[in-house]
């Protein structure tokens, strides 16, 4: 950082304080994960400078050799790693990635079915202060108010009544395996896309411990900086053909008479989407990569066992879990049944160097901003080399932070040492 020293000590500074937080802290928010050096190097390379609207060879600017060709390789090995026939590697983010999905396949005001953000979908998923609850009908699913599993009674009853164009399955905050195959079916019987949104469990399905979304799916989106383990941004998978296409007639619209392929890339770009983030394509790519060695099968692996380990640690110490438990990468803690709001245990676990967010449970009675659960996941703890025996201590100070109601320093300090066993960017 010689340059940025010298020229913005201030936001150097800013860097130097946040690189010191990451390092010195717990991370289990279940949507973070740290990057490789190499990753990290292709986000803050020179491939920033250049305007490449369009797609490869099909550019409006000129200059786009070397641009190509690293679109290219993102482009190739998603399609590899996920074993799927399309791939758009431009959108910027998630939410960018499922409006250019709505956008793709449906028309304003449309009804869409998804799942509910208060029972562990997302803001994008039809949530009326967000674009898509504003612009398309959305109806929403939940969870079975016993088990807290996907009601898919009601998914194909909802869907039976309101005969969605659209049906989306995927969660930001459910901590168990979601069977795709059975929204497949509904989505079949009523004729509607099917879209599922993976973006917390990419990596784990593209090493195959979490069904897989992209045999059933019409459209999968996710994110690349979750599980994943990319920089941040999303993509776009696809298949080729429009199951639904309507017969092509020569007044349809340029939109409907294109297969499915060819509407997600017109909806990214011109659709939604300038100038694509280069940089970050490239680094995509760098992240994909790394995604098809072995090395990452054994990682995944280790993010689930990791999170077995503090399942069983909050089991004995009797704190509710949503559905009981986790077989992915997240779990939900309800901490009202400690006397504690999720903003309170949010903020003490902080106060530890235990970083999480609050996050509502299903049939919540709290509000979004101070709801009844945290959620921990341990995907970036994963990378950092943490195992189960040291999931256990996390666990540990976590149990004693929530239920002694106070952030003991003797916990901070044992926390800030834990971490230093386990170096993040030693090189930086
Ligand atoms: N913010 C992401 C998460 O935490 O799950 C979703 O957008």
């Amino acid at each position: 950082m010689k340059n940025l020293n010298k020229i913005d000590p201030a936001i150097a500074q800013i860097l130097e304080k946040e690189l010191s937080r990451q390092r010195l802290g717990a991370e289990m928010i279940a949507s973070e994960n740290f990057v490789s050096l190499a990753v990290l190097e292709a986000t803050g390379s020179i491939l920033t400078n250049k305007y490449a609207e369009g797609y490869p060879t099909k550019r409006y600017y000129g200059g786009n050799e070397f641009i190509d060709q690293a679109e290219n390789l993102a482009i190739e090995r998603a399609k590899k790693l996920f074993k799927a026939q399309h791939a758009n590697v431009q959108p910027h983010a998630g939410s960018q990635a499922n409006m250019e999905t709505y956008f793709a396949l449906a028309e304003l005001g449309d009804t869409i079915l998804g799942f509910s953000l208060a029972h562990g979908g997302h803001l994008t998923h039809g949530h009326p202060v967000n674009f898509s609850g504003k612009f398309y009908n959305f109806i929403h699913y939940g969870v079975d108010e016993k088990s807290e599993l996907i009601d898919f009674d009601q998914v194909r009853a909802l869907a039976k009544k309101n005969k969605p164009k659209i049906i989306l399955a995927g969660a930001s905050a459910y901590p168990r395996k979601i069977d795709f195959k059975i929204f497949k079916e509904i989505a079949d019987e009523m004729g509607a896309y099917l879209v599922v949104d993976m973006a917390h469990i990419a990596g784990l399905v593209a090493t195959g411990l979490h069904p897989d979304p992209i045999p059933y799916a019409d459209v999968v989106t996710t994110t690349t900086h979750k599980t994943l383990r990319g920089p941040r941004g999303a993509m776009i998978l696809s298949k080729i053909e429009d199951r639904l296409r309507p017969n092509d007639n020569p007044s349809a619209s340029l939109m409907t008479r294109k297969n499915l392929a060819q509407k997600i890339d017109s909806a990214v770009f011109p659709g939604m989407q300038g100038g694509p983030l280069e940089h970050v394509i490239a680094a995509k790519a760098v992240a994909f990569g790394e995604a098809l060695q072995p090395e990452f099968k054994t990682y995944q692996e280790q993010v689930i066992k990791n999170c077995k380990a503090l399942e069983n640690k909050f089991h004995e110490a009797e704190i509710k879990m949503v559905s009981g438990g986790t077989d992915n990468h997240l779990l939900l803690l309800d901490v009202s049944k400690i006397g504690l709001s999720g903003k309170e245990a949010e903020r003490l676990l902080d106060s530890v160097h235990i970083f999480t967010n609050k996050n509502m449970i299903p049939f919540d009675q709290r509000k979004p901003m101070d709801p009844s659960g945290i959620r921990l996941g341990t995907a970036a703890l994963t990378t950092r080399g943490l195992k189960e025996k040291e999931m256990a201590i996390i666990a540990n100070i976590i149990i004693d932070t929530l239920k002694g109601k106070q952030a003991k320093d003797s916990n901070k300090k044992n926390v800030m040492e834990l971490m230093k066993e386990f170096p993040l960017y030693p090189e930086l």
